[in-house]
């Protein structure tokens, strides 16, 4: 009778383990990244609170329906920086031949060249948005969304962005 108590036991314990541990690994997976790779000195992985804590600034753009909507984020060019992206004194010659490709989870994809994000080029600064109005992202356009501002139409401020991929486009 106690053996059998006992096996019981360690059975409920083993479930309760179990469960736990697929929780944990499911909140672990769920929370959202913002990655700079591809011709970088230093890949970085950003999640949302690593992306709280940079310096923020506003931008504002209009909605495709003209709705001018204002947004708070991160500059490309300083995420481009902290990836050691050649930006700034580097941004010449050949580097002139790199872009950045914006890659989101529903398979958008827009590019940039790096000239158009770097501030001794254009006085246009595009953000990596993490907020509008105070609030998080929706679903749906965040956890990330690009804002760019000045542009005709918005089809290039993705929503839903996961990799910033620098690439060369010199072969
Ligand atoms: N990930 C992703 N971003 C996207 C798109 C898309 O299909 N997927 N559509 C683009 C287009 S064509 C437009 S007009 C704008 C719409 O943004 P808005 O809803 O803020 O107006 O999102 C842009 N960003
Ligand atoms: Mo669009």
């Amino acid at each position: 009778m106690k053996k059998y108590y006992l096996s019981t036991i360690v059975l409920a314990l083993l479930f309760f383990v179990t469960i736990s541990q697929s929780l944990q690994a499911q909140t672990v997976a769920k929370e959202a990244v913002v990655k700079v790779e591809g011709e970088v000195l230093k890949t970085l992985s950003l999640s949302l609170s690593d992306f709280a804590k940079l310096k923020h600034v506003d931008a504002t753009m209009k909605s495709r329906e003209g709705v001018l909507q204002q947004y708070s984020g991160v500059p490309i060019f300083d995420l481009l920086q902290l990836a050691g992206v050649t930006v700034g004194k580097e941004l010449k010659g050949e580097n002139l031949t790199k872009y950045m490709l914006v890659r989101s989870s529903d398979g958008y994809e827009v590019v940039f060249s790096l000239a158009e994000l770097d501030p001794s080029f254009t006085n246009r600064v595009v953000i990596l948005a993490d907020s509008k109005d105070g609030k998080p992202l929706a679903d749906g356009v965040g956890p990330f969304r690009l804002v760019v501002p000045d542009e005709n139409k918005p089809a290039r401020s993705a929503l839903e962005v996961t990799n910033l991929i620098i690439r060369f486009a010199k072969d």
